[in-house]
């Protein structure tokens, strides 16, 4: 029987709340099996909506209800109506106290949203809809109110009782038991309310912000990790110390409190005062973590910190407006990891991280505005969409209004909102008004979902010595948007001359003395000329530098002009593009030669070109290992219209072995140069110099002679830090080889005690190329360090291999893709929102062969038809079939 279709809610249905909170006092009496919630909450009716008499709307889900009591009165159960999420009082009058009891279940609480117990740990997760969970209330991001909160427990077992704000008492009680109690002087939203309870360790530190007030800083971790949170505690400091010095913003209270816990749905949470963080973005030391975790625990932190003025102060009216917090804190904590590292690598990962993540979700079956305008389980709305392109588009604010402009907009922001819920209209205007500059055709990007096109003319014209550049920008139709407007594209361009030079470039109509290397065009009507004055002769044109719009691009580029960018373009990102384009149509060419059962050469212009960087000791070793990485095979997927999975992944092999042979004696010299024996720190330097090391190394890996796995056993044993550790095992990880599974073993054996190390033993074995991936997948599912309840677990194993291994899952039989749909199943009932971020991959169908769309579309109509189904997995499996 197919489950019953859930409600969709509109953006146009926004009404504002007809009840307005005054003052919420929790108490919690904890247990694991049973903890009772008090909750006395002050209403009164919200002018707003007129003098017309309301009920009351209270959400709550799995709760039991033992009390109800308005102005000190017991109400009966006629006096109310409950369903199994709501609860509604028909009769209150314009002001009123209402005193809930509810009893919530903990240790039953798989879900991981409300209040849960973690490793022993009580702790909460309430964002979007999980207050819900604790107890009755206006689960709605528009009521603000300040709260008080009293935590009860035993001893023994919570001998840590945080909640948000300060502490102001605390007392010993009877029967082992203690209290402590919290005031948060902020009003807040019901999704930013957060505990915690149990047992842990603590690192402290403090910070002095600049007008001179002293916050105290905690992390809290299990025991026995506290040496592992020496990065984060600096990653808080040079964050709060950022966000003076960027935007002005300071620190608001005398503590900010972190806690670390094993099992979260997501990376942190950023709960007024008490950030909540999933462990693997707090831990980070040499032997366990990679650079790459270093550098996720900064972006972390630092995002979560943000968050403060960027969420909290200033926080959402609805949720359609997700991304005026979300898109905005990414934006400055890429901003952030940028002014810490280089720029322009920076500027390449996040890239790579768009068009990775949010292009394809941007070209699917699941495509959506950065403000969608109707949700069924919003749970499934925290998307690269709302998040990474949201920040893309504060960026193109950013650069259109330039980085003074975009300050006056931030302070008129919070000089209006603090306090407020707000729209991204909101925030649209402070930045307009703030700089009278109209955005009206630029806040198109907040309603229209795709990724456009823009395809770029060159014309050199000899006589006039002109450069015309023709710009068309257009976007393919989405799920509910068949007609697409024009955008306001803001595309950085250069023009690289014959000597390799970037030329002065004067635009005609553009005022006199507008000379410059770089120029932004803006793009806002479908087609649009551009003419560039006194080109001596024909240029290279170098587009979409810095990458300041988020589109595809398409040029007459020939792959001549590709590889003479990537030798010189000024820009680096231009320069790393160029690189990728011309990587992208070599390896597009391969395939197309294997489909005709051709066999595929490599070009040795590119192969030459590649040479040219690997013996460039000058280049930033970061920079350098960003250039010399091919596009993904997911990437080179997104490129083609049906994705030839076998070829697209044969082709990959054959390029990187064949750069392997040419260039077999400079990769060698390159690797055996960046070899140290220097002590391990997570600089960006040191690290760049790490991933440079191993992008030799996996190349030198696929070279099939005993010098080569000599090379990569003995790095894997004398790695004294985790990034050359796994680099080894990733170099080895396709292979078929004794030396792959002892380094295997002997990982396991040596990090067996430490659950996040084991997740990157699991990763590691699911992102294999081997054919026998799926099986060993099956099987690890039933090791003993697996368990379906920890979502870093599903992710490392399950996630890896679905979303991280297009070749092993695309198996052409259809199992890769009926093992995800049985764990998307099984999940479902455990944890619905972590069963519905792997629904993803399935949702490409429209995107392959025949055999393997019938395949996936028949997994995706078996969840659909399976009874009882979640709301979150029902509407990514109804949408990805329509
Ligand atoms: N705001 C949280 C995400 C909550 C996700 C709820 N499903 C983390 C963040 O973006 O900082
Ligand atoms: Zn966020």
């Amino acid at each position: 029987m197919k489950t019953e279709e859930p409600k969709t809610i509109y953006l146009k249905d926004y009404t504002a709340p007809d009840y307005l909170v005054d003052d919420v006092a929790l108490e919690f009496d904890l247990g694991e099996s049973e903890t009772r919630v008090t909750s006395r909450l002050s209403l009164h009716a919200n002018p707003e909506r007129g003098s017309e008499k309301h009920p009351l709307l209270l959400l709550g889900e799995d709760l039991s209800l033992n009390a109800l009591r308005l102005d000190g009165k017991d109400l009966g159960p006629d006096a109310y109506d409950r369903t199994d999420s709501s609860l509604e009082i028909a009769d209150v009058p314009e002001r009123f106290t209402l005193e809930i009891e509810t009893l919530v279940r903990p240790n039953a609480n798989t879900k991981l949203e409300g209040l849960y117990v973690s490793n022993g740990v009580f702790c909460t997760q309430c964002e979007a809809e999980g207050f819900r969970r604790i107890t009755y209330f206006p689960d709605r991001p528009d009521v603000m109110a300040p709260y008080r909160v009293t935590l009860r427990a035993d001893k023994q077992s919570c001998p840590v009782l945080l909640s948000n704000g300060n502490l102001i008492s605390s007392r010993e009680l009877q029967d082992g038991r203690h209290e402590a109690v919290w005031q948060d002087p902020f009003p807040k939203p019901s999704y930013l309310f957060a505990l915690v309870a149990g047992d842990l360790a603590v690192v402290e530190d403090e910070f002095v912000t600049a007008s001179g007030r002293k916050a105290d800083l905690r992390i809290y971790v299990e025991h026995g990790n506290e040496s592992r949170c020496a990065y984060a505690m600096d990653s808080l400091k040079r964050s709060m110390r950022w966000d003076e010095e960027r935007f002005g913003l300071e620190y608001d209270l005398d503590i900010f409190n972190i806690v670390a816990v094993s099992d979260f749905n997501m990376g942190a949470m950023e709960n007024k005062s008490l950030n909540v963080f999933n462990a693997k973005y707090i831990l980070a030391d040499a032997d366990t973590e990679t650079d790459t975790d270093f550098e996720g625990v900064e972006s972390v932190v630092a995002h979560e910190y943000f968050h403060n003025w960027t969420g909290n102060r200033v926080t959402c009216r609805d949720w359609f407006q997700l991304s005026l917090k979300e898109g905005l804190t990414v934006y400055r904590d890429q901003e952030f990891s940028a002014d810490m590292r280089s720029r322009p690598v920076q500027r390449i990962f996040d890239v790579r991280s768009l068009r990775a993540r949010q292009f394809p979700e941007d070209a699917g079956p699941l495509a959506h505005p950065v403000r969608p305008d109707a949700y069924m389980e919003i749970n499934n709305f925290y998307t690269a969409t709302v998040y990474e392109k949201g920040a893309e588009v504060i960026r193109m604010m950013a650069r259109l209004l330039g980085r003074e402009g975009f300050r006056k907009g931030m302070d008129l922001y919070f000089a209006r909102h603090d306090g407020e819920a707000v729209t991204c209209d909101d925030f649209v205007s402070a930045m307009s008004d703030a700089n009278d500059r109209d955005l009206t055709q630029f806040k198109r990007w907040y309603a229209q979902a795709g990724t456009p096109r823009v395809s770029a003319e060159g014309r050199y014209l000899t006589e006039e010595r002109a450069y015309e550049l023709t710009l068309s920008q257009v976007t393919e139709p989405t799920p509910g948007q068949p007609q697409k407007l024009p955008l306001h594209i803001p595309l950085e361009v250069g023009l690289i001359g014959e000597d390799g030079k970037a030329l002065p470039l004067s635009l005609e109509g553009e005022t006199e003395g507008k000379v410059a290397e770089s120029i932004v065009l803006d793009l806002t009507e479908q087609t649009q000329t551009f003419r560039f004055l006194e080109v001596a002769t024909p240029p290279v044109p170098s587009l979409n530098r810095g990458f300041t719009a988020p589109v595809n691009i398409s040029t007459n580029r020939t792959t001549a002009e590709d590889l003479y960018l990537f030798a010189r373009d000024t820009d680096p990102f231009g320069r790393w593009e160029a690189g990728q384009q011309a990587a992208s149509t070599l390896l597009l060419d391969m395939v197309s030669e294997l489909k005709c059962a051709k066999a595929p050469k490599a070009d040795s212009d590119f192969l030459e070109a590649l040479r040219d960087i690997v013996a460039d000791r000058e280049l930033d070793p970061a920079f350098a290992a960003l250039l010399l990485t091919l596009p993904s095979e997911a990437y080179l997927a997104e490129q083609m219209s049906v994705v030839a999975v076998d070829e697209i992944h044969e082709a990959h092999g054959k390029l990187r072995e064949e750069a392997a042979k040419a260039l077999k004696t400079e990769l060698r010299d390159l690797y055996n140069s960046l070899r140290s024996n220097a002590p391990f720190s997570p600089d960006a330097e040191s690290a760049g110099r790490r991933a440079l090391k191993n992008v030799a190394l996996m190349y030198l890996s696929t070279l099939d002679d005993d010098g080569a796995r000599e090379l990569v056993t003995s790095q894997y044993r004398s790695a004294n830090n985790m990034t050359d550790r796994m680099g080894a095992l990733h170099a080895l990880n396709d292979l078929d080889l004794p030396e792959r599974d002892d380094a295997l073993g002997a990982f396991y054996e040596r990090y067996k005690v430490d659950a996040l190390v084991v997740d990157k033993w699991f990763a590691v074995q699911a992102l294999s190329r081997r054919d026998d991936t799926l099986e060993k997948v099956q099987s690890l599912m039933s090791h003993e360090a697996f368990t379906l309840r920890n979502p870093n677990k599903v992710r490392a194993l399950i996630g890896s291999f679905a979303a991280g291994n297009q070749v092993r899952f695309h198996r052409p039989d259809g199992a890769g893709y009926s093992f995800l749909a049985d764990r998307i199943l099984e999940l479902d009932s455990l944890n619905p929102q972590i069963a519905a971020r792997l629904v993803a991959p399935l949702g490409r169908w429209r995107r392959f062969d025949g055999g393997r769309q019938e395949l996936m579309k028949q997994q995706l109509e078996r969840i659909l038809g399976t009874d009882g189904l979640s709301r979150d997995v029902f509407e990514l499996a109804s949408k990805s079939l329509d």
